[in-house]
């Protein structure tokens, strides 16, 4: 399975191709949409989240509420287009248009794709660069998300999300009973946060930030349920499915770095308190007493819940901006501030959630037949139980 994504920040719509979906999957407009509502709230968001109310429309691949086992696509319109058809239309223009449009960026955002994309493509007006690298492309894939984690709660497998660490404020760990205690008590939470105790502070911090014109970061933790064991490889480096959740986190904009279970903690401590003692029941099969290696062994998940983590650096563009380097005039400047954000730690939260529940759909359906979804259903049913008697 896989997909592409394509659109700019201030085009007319975001666009995603999913492929290799299996046939006969219920999946509805809803399914789609809740998840872009999800990834849009949050104390700390800007004016633009307010502008643009996310809808897929969908434009090939799902009929009458089933995937056709053609490709899917998802589109997602930029409402503020009317106010960008000019500057960011595909037409050409004439040297006065172009004067007059007058939104060419030649100050390079620290932080940000500008420079090193102006750079290497060759553009003079950064803008070419900042519409496409723009986090605003984690729309669609919060939308591929949905299809992907529509596919994993159908097969018992629940993806949920919170904030453990916003602008230096941290949360104790979660005490949660089951999942879905944690999906809902983090959806009430403007900051996605389990921990009452610290979700005033983290919301002051982030108005403290936006007042001073700064930003701050945070720290985002992912949690999956019910993945059976055995699914990834050991076998050769491309298919060890931790790796492909910690690139996948690496891939949200701003992520720069990525725990599994302990994380870094596990250098700290004697192996016997790392490793995850093996026990075994008649009911359950196999289980482990502990989960500190965070569901994977090998490459392949164990079984016990997967945690993923990945910490998120403060938002680049800030409204007092850093020094740059003009590019046609090589003068000192402050660097160009579009419209931003001082946390966008919540919303991504909900990318990381959409990130990892791709590439677990993706493992799966590579795994297990899969041109037709009642058959994956069968067989991971069947190979639940054939684990068991093992
Ligand atoms: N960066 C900004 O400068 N302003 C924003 O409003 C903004 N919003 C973001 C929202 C989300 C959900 C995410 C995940 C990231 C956001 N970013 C924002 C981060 C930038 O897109 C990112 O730092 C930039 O593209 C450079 O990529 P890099 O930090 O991975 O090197």
């Amino acid at each position: 399975m896989r997909y592409l994504t394509a659109g700019e920040s201030h085009g007319p719509q975001l666009t995603t191709i999913i492929e290799g979906l299996p046939a006969g999957m219920p999946i509805t407009n809803e399914d789609i949409n809740e998840e872009l509502g999800r990834r849009q709230k949050g104390h700390g968001r800007g004016r633009r989240m307010q502008i643009e109310k996310d809808q897929a429309f969908i434009s090939s691949g799902i009929r009458h509420g089933y995937t056709l086992g053609s490709p899917v696509a998802l589109v997602v319109e930029n409402d503020d287009w009317k106010h960008w058809t000019k500057i960011m239309g595909s037409e050409g223009l004439s040297e006065e248009e172009a004067e007059e449009i007058k939104r060419k960026i030649t100050r390079p955002r620290p932080g940000h794709a500008d420079l090193n994309g102006g750079i290497k493509y060759g553009h003079r007006d950064l803008r070419n660069v900042l519409e496409r690298s723009s986090a605003r492309e984690t729309t669609v894939r919060v939308a591929a998300g949905a299809v992907a984690k529509k596919l994993l709660s159908l097969l018992g497998i629940e993806v949920a999300s919170h904030v453990l660490e916003i602008g230096g404020i941290k949360a104790e760990p979660p005490q949660y009973e089951t999942i879905q205690q944690l999906q809902q008590v983090t959806e009430e939470s403007s900051v996605r946060c389990f921990d009452k105790n610290v979700e005033q502070q983290m919301k002051d911090a982030i108005d403290e930030a936006k007042q001073k014109g700064d930003s701050i970061g945070g720290i985002v933790e992912v949690i999956v349920e019910g993945m059976p064991v055995g699914v990834g490889s050991y076998v050769h480096y491309d298919r060890k499915l931790d790796a492909k959740l910690a690139a996948a986190i690496m891939s949200i904009n701003a992520f720069k770095g990525v725990e599994i279970g302990l994380g870094f903690e596990a250098a700290h401590r004697f192996g016997s308190d790392v490793h995850d003692e093996i026990a075994w029941d008649k009911e359950n099969g196999y289980y482990r007493k502990t989960n500190r290696l965070g569901g994977f062994e090998g490459g392949m998940t164990t079984g016990m819940p997967i945690i993923v983590r990945g910490v998120m650096k403060p938002i680049p563009t800030l409204y007092k901006p850093l020094k740059s380097v003009d590019i046609d005039t090589k003068e000192v400047f402050e660097a160009s501030v579009e419209r931003s954000d001082s946390c966008a730690v919540p919303a991504a939260a909900v990318v990381a959630e959409a990130v990892v529940a791709w590439e677990l759909a993706a493992a799966i359906v590579d795994q297990f037949p899969s041109d037709r979804y009642e058959q994956l259903a069968e067989y991971m049913n069947s190979y639940r139980e054939e684990v068991k008697e093992f």
